[in-house]
């Protein structure tokens, strides 16, 4: 079966493929010794240097804008800009939401607005409407974002993290939330341009009718906002356009009951952590300058160019401080609005002796991981699992959005696969932490080492003074009445109505890389998944492994309706949990495709709307599928291949 695999001696490597073949891998050290050269903040450095430390922890944890509903609403103007944001030690031009106008609600700030990565935050509660002017003040052209090619060899010149050619044109998208996907809602198909705006209005569920009678609202939880502009995603978000969309239910959701981000008598403190990923060349070719990678330099497969540096930051801080005291019970809600590369999260401990006693921050030169993405000219070698295994407990207690039934204790004790623990690209986890005494290093684990996605100090955590022993970490949870589990099949609403099964998939050819779902790449007149309202259905996705390109990671996404994961590479998960973004598992090395098998309701809302993959890059090369919800019958898929013409 290695026949299926690209030889690792070809030089012509895929341009847009963020994939890996495993005989490609294990001879790319020579490669990667020879071309790596990453700052501080990935942890990665070049060959013969030793690990550079992490960036030294120096301001607390900087809170985003919020603002929420009153009295049913929420009535706001966000308009986007070009602006120069600064992210750790880096300065450059990006495209962000950096106006806001409070028409009607509440507003944590006062005054003009001046705004940053990521966006504001969004709070709403079930029943309540949104109403959402965004302006486009983007440029038509011209972009400074974007500058024009001064002669780079890299295809995709400065065309951002995309093949589009509407770099400027933007829309709105709600991810997870369970609202109407069409105009003027949470439509994706929409295009506002340069100078042109848009007045959405969305409204939260509340007392929707489920298949067994019962009633639910929309489930409180930790939601995102982000661009959806087919072609220019991956740039719009990749430079910052994203922002918490928080649904909360005080007399519903226990979580919300427990935890507040000013908490009163009783309950305990929650902590907004918006994960970023920036893709940054740091020094532009033309003009020396730091700006938004482009999609030709962001290395697909094997290690990442020169001068390119891929890291998360956390609410626009890299490394921010959080304090606790000793046996406080926090919440964070921690969302992953990267567009690449996916999130193993842990919190290890600094020994004491590398703790600075006036600071209780780590010395410099403490380094948790001793790792270097080109050691000794060889293949990075980094033992995640065993880095994982020294995580202090936590608990996990949410994932995108959806409450479980209780706590699950982290890192996962007996996981099939690492698919079940790692956070996605979009996909979200909401994290129980108590801790003793000392000072902690929450972290990002890295990905597969062949791009150098490199492990990261994502925050510190310093825990002192005196205990705080009014909270427990609970014992159950309560989950939304939106999304029961299928564990009594005669209940109405758990029969299977139908199957289905998607291909996910990379191949390379004379005309370039393709990213296909049923060897189709997306067609906005062309309907590919025709489901009826209220059906349920089990859908099993392949992540196939091709002989063009070798294997490759997909998460998954589908909007509007969350799903429950049943099934990974034909095994039963250790718990199962509702997501709306998850890793479809890569291929293994032997040519076996990854599968993942999952149950839906396709519940309260028609229309036409999209499932994808969720590095953004993929999803704006055209692996995304429209899909039609119908009242009576279902629609028709079309058969043809082509992309019909409206
Ligand atoms: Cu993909």
């Amino acid at each position: 079966m290695t026949s299926h695999y690209k030889s690792s001696s070809d030089k012509n490597r895929p341009r847009a493929t963020l994939t890996f073949d495993r005989r490609a891998f294990l001879s790319l050290g020579a490669a990667i010794s020879a071309g790596l050269l990453l700052p501080d903040t990935t942890g990665c450095s070049s060959d013969d240097k030793p690990p550079t430390p992490q960036p030294t922890p120096s301001r607390e944890l900087f809170n985003p804008a919020t603002v929420r509903a009153k009295d049913g609403l929420l009535d706001i103007e966000m308009t986007i800009t070009e602006t120069e944001v600064t992210v750790g030690t880096y300065t450059f031009m990006t495209r962000a939401y950096t106006g806001l106008k409070v028409n009607a609600g509440e507003a944590s700030f006062e005054g003009t607005y001046t705004g940053t990565i990521p966006g504001p935050s969004i709070e709403l509660r079930p029943g309540d409407q949104l109403k959402l002017k965004l302006i486009n003040g983007l440029p038509d052209d011209d972009s400074a974002v974007d500058p024009p090619d001064c002669g780079m060899t890299t295809s995709g010149g400065h065309g951002g993290h995309g093949p589009g050619m509407q770099n400027n044109t933007t829309n709105f998208h709600t991810h997870g939330l369970h609202v109407d996907p069409g105009p003027p809602g949470d439509d994706v198909f929409l295009e506002i341009g340069p100078g042109e705006s848009y007045d959405f209005v969305i409204d939260i569920p509340k007392d929707e009718v489920m298949p067994d009678g019962t009633m639910a609202d929309h489930p409180a939880g930790t939601y995102w906002y982000h661009p959806h502009f087919h072609g220019a995603t991956a740039i719009q978000v990749g430079g910052g356009m994203a922002g918490a969309l928080i649904i909360r239910d005080e007399t519903k959701d226990d979580l919300d009951k427990l935890f507040s981000p000013k908490p009163e008598q009783g309950q305990g403190k929650e902590q907004l952590l918006v994960v970023g990923e920036l893709m940054l060349q740091t020094k532009d070719p033309c003009n020396g300058k730091i700006r938004l990678a482009t999609y030709g330099e962001m290395g697909h497969s094997g290690p990442l160019p020169e001068n390119i540096v891929d890291f998360f930051h956390v609410n626009g801080q890299i490394n921010p401080i959080l304090r606790l005291h000793p046996s406080e019970v926090q919440r964070f809600r921690v969302l992953h609005t990267g567009f690449r590369a996916p999130l193993d999260v842990a919190f290890l401990r600094v020994p004491d002796d590398q703790v600075d006693a006036a600071t209780s921050l780590p010395k410099p030169d403490y380094d948790p991981f001793g790792y270097s993405c080109a050691s000794n000219g060889g293949p990075p070698v980094l033992n995640r699992d065993a880095l994982r295994a020294k995580s202090v407990t936590y608990y996990q207690v949410a994932t995108d959005g959806i409450t479980y039934a209780a706590p699950l204790k982290m890192p996962m004790a007996n996981p099939v696969s690492e698919v079940e623990y790692v956070i996605p690209p979009g996909g979200r986890a909401d994290l129980l932490v108590q801790f003793e005494p000392g000072t902690y290093q929450m972290v990002a684990l890295g990905y597969l080492d062949f791009v150098c996605w490199a492990p990261q100090v994502l925050a510190t955590v310093i825990v002192s003074g005196t205990p705080d022993t009014s909270l427990e970490i609970p014992q159950t949870l309560t989950p939304p009445a939106l999304y029961p589990s299928f564990d009594d099949m005669a209940k109405p609403g758990n029969q299977i109505d139908n199957n289905r099964q998607l291909d996910f998939a990379v191949s390379i050819d004379a005309q370039g890389t393709h990213f296909t779902i049923d060897d189709r790449t997306f067609c906005e007149t062309r309907i590919d998944q025709c489901m009826a309202l209220g059906a349920v259905e089990e859908w099993t996705l392949n992540n196939k492994v091709t002989p063009s390109a070798g294997a490759s990671i997909h998460p998954f996404h589908i909007h509007v309706n969350s799903f429950l994961v049943t099934s990974i590479n034909g095994k039963k998960p250790a718990q199962a949990i509702w997501r709306d973004t998850f890793l479809i598992p890569t291929g293994d090395m032997m040519g076996v495709d990854g599968t993942v098998t999952f149950l839906s309701r396709f519940l309260h809302f028609e229309g036409k709307y999209v499932l994808h993959c969720h590095i953004l890059e993929h999803e704006d090369e055209g692996m995304m599928q429209l899909l039609e919800v119908k009242k009576d019958a279902a629609c028709e898929p079309s058969m043809t291949d082509t992309c019909p013409m409206p």
